[in-house]
């Protein structure tokens, strides 16, 4: 199991990701899209990584936006994993994404 970020190393992550915040709890970030299929089509994207991953995030669609909310279940809190998919869905994201 991973260790639990304490709040510096949070942060130090938080500098590496633009566009999203959080704390020791979780990382939230909110991507807007186009309209609705893309907000949908950047989820259905995601969906196979995530998996291969076994790392799944809190999200949810209203319209042309998605809200995204990572943390690590098994540490209560935020791990590597939290950052490394936050990584995966800026990626997948990309210029689609406000
Ligand atoms: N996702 C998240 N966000 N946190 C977890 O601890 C987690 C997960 N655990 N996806 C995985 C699945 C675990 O339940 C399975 C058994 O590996």
């Amino acid at each position: 199991m991973d260790e639990p970020f304490d709040p510096a190393r949070v942060t130090q992550a938080l500098e590496h990701l633009p566009g999203w915040s959080g704390d020791v709890s979780g990382l939230t970030r909110t991507y807007t899209f186009d309209g609705f299929s893309d907000a949908i089509a950047f989820m259905a994207a995601a969906a196979p990584r995530i998996d291969e991953m076994d790392h799944h995030p809190e999200w949810t669609n209203v319209y042309d936006r998605v809200e995204v909310r990572l943390s690590s279940h098994d540490v209560s809190g935020v791990s590597g994993r939290d950052v490394r998919l936050a990584e995966v869905l800026d990626e997948l994201a990309g210029d689609a994404a406000r």
